[in-house]
């Protein structure tokens, strides 16, 4: 079966407005143009690039994504101390060093205070490593098999497309052997839920950031022992498809 991945990307002012990204069989490449058509119509873009391309790689298989635990909490200060607990486990990084990432996330983690266009990279000595503070790396060639029926089944448990879109790429993450825990916050200002992975769990935490804040993004906590190179090219290159 030839499939093909396709990126779509509308932007006002060089600001990202709306994207999507699948995975799909070539009989649905003109069916999936569509569906992204239909979600930017109404949106005001002075951009919009789709790319379709030829999948060359061999997909990796994931059986299953990550099992979600769902918790509300009075406010995101309480949620953000539950987050620092459960990856300061994981990771055994200080928990004050995680409250200073944490908060770089919340502040803007680029050289200039603003959210990085991906992810953070940390250790687990508690130091950066991404290659580039503005880009960090990002997580893409994800998708589920049958994406309707898992938004379908997300949807009726109340959950969101954003919260099938956030597992699907933090199931790739989990699935590389070096990361080994994940935090994440939508840019969204009136996105409030976030999640905290690790290789057992999506902690899905509601409220883990304040409203209203513009500010967003995501820490990968890998090994001391990764090869960088070979982590960026599985994130930004290796095709995953999920069955459920
Ligand atoms: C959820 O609803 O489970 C959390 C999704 C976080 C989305 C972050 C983003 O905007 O990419």
């Amino acid at each position: 079966m030839k499939l093909y991945s396709i990126k779509a990307r509308a932007s006002l002012n060089g600001k990202h407005i709306s994207g999507a990204e699948r995975i799909v069989p070539e009989e649905r490449v003109f069916e999936t143009i569509r569906w992204i058509e239909k979600k930017v119509e109404k949106k005001n873009f002075d951009s919009l690039n789709i790319k379709v391309e030829l999948i060359k790689e061999k997909p990796i298989l994931i059986e299953k994504s990550l099992p979600i635990v769902d918790i509300k909490f009075k406010n995101h200060e309480d949620a953000n101390l539950k987050a620092v607990k459960i990856l300061h486990r994981i990771t055994g990084i200080p928990t004050e060093r995680i409250k200073e990432l944490i908060a770089l996330i919340h502040t803007g983690a680029s050289p200039e205070k603003k959210n990085m266009r991906g992810a953070m990279i940390v250790n687990l000595t508690g130091k950066r490593v991404e290659k580039d503070r503005f880009r960090g790396v990002r997580t893409t060639d994800v998708d589920f098999l049958d994406r309707e029926k898992v938004i379908k089944k997300l949807l009726e448990k109340g959950f969101t497309e954003r919260t099938a879109d956030a597992l699907a790429l933090t199931t790739k993450n989990m699935h590389h052997p070096d990361i080994i825990a994940e935090y994440c916050i939508s840019d969204e200002p009136d996105y409030l839920t976030g999640y905290i992975s690790t290789k057992e769990k999506y902690y899905r935490f509601t409220p883990l950031k304040e409203f209203g804040n513009k500010n967003g993004g995501r820490i990968y906590f890998i090994k001391n022992s990764t090869d960088i190179d070979e982590l960026y090219r599985f994130l930004e290159e290796k095709p995953v498809l999920i069955k459920d």
